[in-house]
C-alpha cells in the first residue's frame, strides 16, 4: 500500500519524531517521567498522529522498525529530558518475536541506558499466556530492570485477568474513568478500588487524562501515585538546543 511504503521511507528519512508528555508524582508534584508519543511529520499532510499510522505499521514488520526507532530515540533523548525515566508504548505485535527482549537490550547497550530508567507501556490487547512468547519477553525485560506498565487499564475486558497473570510495576488508569470523575459516583468508586488494589499489590498507579483541578483533587484523595494530563503538561517536542550546540 502507498501509505505503508511512505511510512517505510519516512523511517529511513527521519521524518518521525517523538513528543514527550510529563508524568507527575502525586506526592511531590514534580515530574518523575515522560511518556514518548510518536508523530509523523509528513511533507505534504503535516503532523500525523499515531492513531493514523501505528495500525498500518502493525500489519507488517514495519511495527518492529518503528518500535526500535522509538526506543532508540527515547533512550538518546533521556539525558536531555531531565526526568528519572521515559515510557515507551509497545505494540502487541512487537512482543510476538522471540528475540524482542534481546533486541531491546541491544538498544540499551548501544545508547548506554540504564534499564531501570525505561518503562514499557502495553495494553491488555496483548494475549499474555503463561509460557507464551509475549510473556517471556516481558519477563526478560523485567529481569533486566525495565518496568512494565498496563496502559489504558479498565478500557478493555481483561484488566483483572491481566493483573493475575503478570507482575506489573505500574497501572495506568484509562482516561475515560478520569473524565467522568466529577459527576459519576460509580467512576469515582472504580478509581478508588483500582487504587486500593494497586496499594496492596503493591504497584504504582498513574491517572491519565487529568484535565481539571477537581479531577486532580479527587485522584489525590483516591490515592493515585502519579498524574498525567493536559492540566499538568501536554505532549511536546524536546527542545534540542543542547544537542545542536554540542554538534
Ligand atoms: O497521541 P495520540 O493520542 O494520537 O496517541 C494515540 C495512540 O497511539 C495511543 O494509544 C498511544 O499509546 C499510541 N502511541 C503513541 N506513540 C506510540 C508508539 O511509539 N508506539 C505505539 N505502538 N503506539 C504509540
Ligand atoms: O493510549 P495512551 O495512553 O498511550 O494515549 C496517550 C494519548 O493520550 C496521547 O496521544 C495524548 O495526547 C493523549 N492525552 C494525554 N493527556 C490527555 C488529556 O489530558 N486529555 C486527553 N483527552 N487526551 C490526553
Ligand atoms: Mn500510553
Ligand atoms: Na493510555
Amino acid at each position: 500500500r502507498f501509505i505503508e511504503r511512505e511510512l517505510r521511507a519516512a523511517l529511513l528519512m527521519d521524518e518521525l519524531e517523538l513528543h514527550y508528555q510529563p508524568v507527575f508524582s502525586a506526592a511531590t508534584m514534580t515530574i518523575k517521567s515522560h511518556e514518548a508519543l510518536v508523530r509523523w511529520r509528513h511533507k505534504v499532510r503535516g503532523m500525523i498522529p499515531p492513531g493514523q499510522f501505528v495500525g498500518i505499521a502493525e500489519e507488517s514488520d514495519l511495527i518492529d522498525r518503528l518500535g526500535d526507532w522509538v526506543l532508540r530515540r527515547a533512550c538518546a533523548d533521556l539525558p536531555a529530558l531531565g526526568s528519572d525515566s521515559v515510557a515507551v508504548n509497545v505494540s502487541p505485535a512487537q512482543l510476538r518475536h522471540a528475540d524482542y527482549a534481546a533486541r531491546f537490550a541491544a538498544v540499551l547497550m548501544e545508547t548506554a541506558t540504564d534499564p531501570r530508567r525505561i518503562i514499557v507501556e502495553i495494553t491488555e490487547t496483548v494475549p499474555l499466556n503463561a509460557g507464551g512468547v509475549a510473556m517471556a519477553n516481558l519477563e526478560a525485560l523485567r529481569a533486566m530492570g525495565v518496568r512494565i506498565a498496563i496502559d489504558d487499564f479498565g478500557a478493555g475486558h481483561a484488566s483483572l485477568q491481566y493483573l493475575r497473570g503478570f507482575a506489573f510495576d505500574i497501572i495506568k488508569i484509562d482516561r475515560t474513568y478520569v473524565a467522568n470523575l466529577a459527576d459519576s459516583r460509580i467512576d469515582a468508586m472504580i478509581v478508588s478500588a483500582i487504587c486500593d488494589i494497586a496499594r496492596s499489590l503493591p504497584v504504582e498507579v498513574i491517572a491519565e487524562g487529568v484535565e481539571t483541578q477537581e479531577q486532580l483533587a479527587k485522584l489525590k484523595l483516591a490515592g493515585v501515585t502519579g498524574l498525567q494530563g493536559f492540566l499538568l503538561g501536554r505532549p511536546a517536542a524536546l527542545v534540542r538546543e543542547r544537542r545542536a550546540s554540542a554538534a
